[in-house]
C-alpha cells in the first residue's frame, strides 16, 4: 500500500488524457492536483502589474480583489450586489489577455466532460467569479477549511455534496507563503477548535500525522479538496497573488457550478 500522501503533477497539455486524477483528490486518496504552467507567465506578470498600479492608485493595502462568498454568509442579498459590483473591476485586470477564469472553466469542462460547467445562479442571479487575494510580507493563512455546504446553507451552492477549490498563481513569493495541506477533513466537533476570526487552532490538527507542503509556480493551477484542513505559511518576501475559485457537483447531476 502507498502511505505517501503526495500531490499529483500533471502539465496543462495533459489534463485530457487524466479525467480519472480527480477522483484522488475528491476521495482525498491524493492531496493536490497540480496543473503545471497552465496560465501564461507574460499575462501572469501584466496581471501583477496591473494589480500593482492599483495598489499606488488606491494609496493603500488592498489584500483582496473580488468578491468571496465566506464574507457574506448573513448577507445574502449584499453579496449578489457586490458579486455584480466588482465583475468589470476583475474583467478589467484580465483585458487583452485570456481570461484565466474561463480556462479554468474549459479545463473543468475537459475533466468532467458529462456535465456542463457554469457560474452558480440563484433565482436569475449570478453569483462572483474568481477572488484575487495578496498575500504582502508577514501574511499567512491560519488552518482552516472551506466547506459552502456547512457554512452557507443559505445559499443554492450548499446544496452541492462534492466542492473543490481551484487556485492559480499568479505571483509565488521568492521566500514563504507556501500551501500546507493536511490529511485530515473537518467535521462538526473540530469546531470546539475554531477560533474566533478565522481559522482553526493547531490543535484540531494533533491526530493528523500527514502534511505536505506544496510551492506551485507562478502560472500553475493547483485543484485541493478544501474541507481538508490546509494553511498558508508566512509569506517572507514579495507579495503572494493568486485567483481561487470554488466548485460544487453531485455524482449524478448534470452540472458543475463555479462562485468565489
Ligand atoms: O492560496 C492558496 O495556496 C490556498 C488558498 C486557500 O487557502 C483557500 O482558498 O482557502
Amino acid at each position: 500500500m502507498n502511505l505517501q500522501w503526495n500531490p499529483i503533477e500533471m502539465e496543462y497539455k495533459e489534463i485530457g488524457q487524466n479525467k480519472k486524477t480527480l477522483e484522488k483528490i475528491i476521495t482525498g486518496e491524493s492531496p493536490a492536483l497540480i496543473i503545471k504552467n497552465f496560465y501564461n507567465d507574460d499575462s501572469c506578470k501584466t496581471i501583477a502589474q496591473r494589480i500593482e498600479a492599483k495598489t499606488f492608485e488606491n494609496n493603500q493595502k488592498i489584500k483582496k480583489i473580488g468578491v468571496s462568498l465566506v464574507s457574506f454568509i448573513s448577507r445574502k442579498s449584499e453579496y449578489f450586489i457586490q458579486a455584480d459590483a466588482l465583475r468589470k473591476t476583475i474583467c478589467e485586470l484580465f483585458s487583452d489577455l485570456e481570461d484565466p477564469r474561463k480556462k479554468i472553466h474549459n479545463a473543468l469542462q475537459v475533466l468532467f466532460p458529462e456535465k456542463q460547467v457554469t457560474i452558480a445562479v440563484e433565482n436569475g442571479k449570478k453569483y462572483a467569479c474568481g477572488v484575487i487575494r495578496l498575500h504582502e510580507l508577514g501574511d499567512f493563512a491560519p488552518i482552516h477549511r472551506d466547506s459552502a455546504r456547512f457554512e452557507a446553507r443559505s445559499f443554492d451552492v450548499s446544496k452541492f455534496p462534492i466542492q473543490l477549490s481551484t487556485v492559480l498563481y499568479i505571483q509565488q513569493s521568492q521566500k514563504g507563503g507556501e500551501l500546507v495541506l493536511h490529511k485530515k477533513s473537518w467535521k462538526k466537533s473540530d469546531e470546539k477548535y475554531r477560533n474566533i476570526n478565522f481559522g482553526y487552532s493547531k490543535n484540531v490538527i494533533s491526530d493528523c500525522n500527514q502534511s505536505v507542503k506544496i510551492k506551485p509556480n507562478q502560472g500553475d493551477l493547483v485543484i485541493i479538496n478544501p474541507i481538508y484542513y490546509h494553511e498558508i505559511l508566512p509569506v517572507r518576501a514579495n507579495r503572494r497573488i493568486t485567483l481561487g475559485l470554488f466548485l460544487a457537483f453531485s455524482r449524478h447531476g448534470d452540472k458543475v457550478v463555479t462562485w468565489s
